[in-house]
């Protein structure tokens, strides 16, 4: 009888662990976001989940503090968030995650859902309390994709077009890399 019992914990705790691996698959890959200046990675403003779908690469938002708008998002070639020297000599704000992630160099930027660079992601929202969280959905991505590059949320929106220069993107304001 007391075996028995014994043998009923143990099954409990293969329960348990086979539930938090279950929990965890579902959960997908996290990515911190902070904030990025020509100093330096700052404060992390919170995270942002990536999952792949049926319909491609869904990005989950879990965003606080900011500045209620509309915001450019990107994913960029370089696992790195670090400041780096923009063409002009200029220290810029995570310069070293390099350009966006555009493996056919296309060199076009057309927004997420053209045949330009494929790290044109659709705009982030943040509400008016500051967060951003509505998912959106990057139909030509996977999670595979991503990792090993980064995330950037710039100043401003984003035009999906290469007029202004940049889709009309201002400068890098918060980024998170994703780890492969
Ligand atoms: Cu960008
Ligand atoms: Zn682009």
């Amino acid at each position: 009888m007391r075996h028995a019992n014994l043998s009923g914990v143990a099954f409990a705790s293969l329960l348990l662990a086979a539930g938090m691996g279950q929990a965890q698959a579902q959960e997908g890959h996290e990515v911190e976001i902070n904030w990025v200046s020509a100093d330096g990675i700052e404060d992390s403003i919170g995270t942002i989940t990536l999952e792949d779908t049926d319909h491609g690469l869904l990005l989950t938002p879990d965003l606080r503090e900011m500045p209620p708008g509309v915001y450019g998002f990107h994913v960029h070639e370089n696992p790195s968030c670090e400041p780096g020297e923009d063409e002009d000599g200029n220290m810029q704000a995570a310069g070293e995650a390099g350009g966006h992630y555009d493996p056919e160099e296309t060199d076009s930027h057309q927004g997420p859902y053209g045949d330009g660079h494929l790290g044109d992601l659709p705009v982030l929202i943040v509400n008016e309390d500051g967060e951003a969280n509505l998912p959106v959905l990057a139909p030509r991505l996977t999670v595979n994709d991503v990792q090993g590059r980064s995330l950037m949320i710039h100043e401003g929106g984003d035009t999906y077009s290469d007029e202004p220069e940049l889709g009309g993107g201002g400068g890098r304001m918060a980024c998170g890399v994703v780890e492969s």
